[in-house]
């Protein structure tokens, strides 16, 4: 936590409030904060002098992580817990279904469910409390190289498949791997959704934001803004 006491917009210091292994998502809830690290996420308490409670974990078995350890989550206007999950790997078909996808899990953690799958990781959202259906960004694999495939802009919506790893950007069909026996690679691209938008590969997208604006009486249109930086890779 950043602290200016004097209010001379310049951080006075610095308060560690939690601290974990690989701690990286955070969402606030009202007086609760959720974090999440690679295979747990946490609650506590926010206190007024914006300091945590005791940490309490309510989920202790997300996926390993593998490439992609950096987990995010956040609250939906359902209430609902929406945690990445993202690929062990640049392409490969994962073991464990929950790899590359976002989960909804629900606050009590007494349910969980794949919400959207097909997703190598999803590194910025619309939002702490993104509308449903929310923008995701994803990076592109990196045996692709830097010319074939896009950054990917995707709409995300419940039950849908983003193509990953078998298909890339717009129906582009990876040619180092297929899907399961009995399912092609048109297949998979068929039933695969297409990103709304795509942009320069290895860009690592950090933040992302939705600007609603006004026009006229009734109508409104979202248009967005994303912040990117190189890849890791
Ligand atoms: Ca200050």
């Amino acid at each position: 936590m950043l602290k200016d006491d004097n209010g001379d917009g310049k951080a006075d210091g610095t308060v560690t409030v939690a601290s974990r292994p690989n701690l990286h998502g955070i969402a606030f809830d009202g007086n609760t904060v959720f974090l999440v690290t690679i295979h747990d996420v946490y609650k506590a308490d926010v206190k007024e002098d914006g300091t945590f409670g005791p940490l309490t974990r309510i989920i202790n078995d997300l996926p390993d992580a593998g490439q992609h350890a950096n987990r995010t989550l956040g609250i939906g206007p359902d209430g609902m817990l929406y945690i990445t999950s993202g690929s062990t790997c640049n392409e490969c078909q994962e073991d464990n279904p929950e790899n590359a996808t976002i989960l909804r899990a629900s606050k009590d953690s007494q349910s969980r469910s794949i919400f959207a799958s097909g997703l190598r990781t999803r590194s910025a959202s619309t939002g702490n409390r993104p509308r449903l259906p929310c923008m995701a960004s994803t990076t592109a694999s990196t045996l692709l190289g830097d010319e074939v495939q896009i950054e990917e802009l995707n709409r995300i919506e419940q039950g849908k498949k983003y193509g990953w790893p078998y298909v890339y950007g717009m129906s582009g069909i990876n040619p180092h791997i297929n899907p399961p026996e009995g399912i092609t690679l048109e297949q998979w691209a068929t039933q695969s959704t297409e990103p709304v938008l795509g942009y320069t590969a290895h860009r690592m997208p950090i933040s992302m934001s939705e600007i609603w604006s006004m026009r006229g009486t009734a109508a409104r249109s979202p248009s967005g803004t994303v912040a990117t930086r190189p890849a890791s890779r």
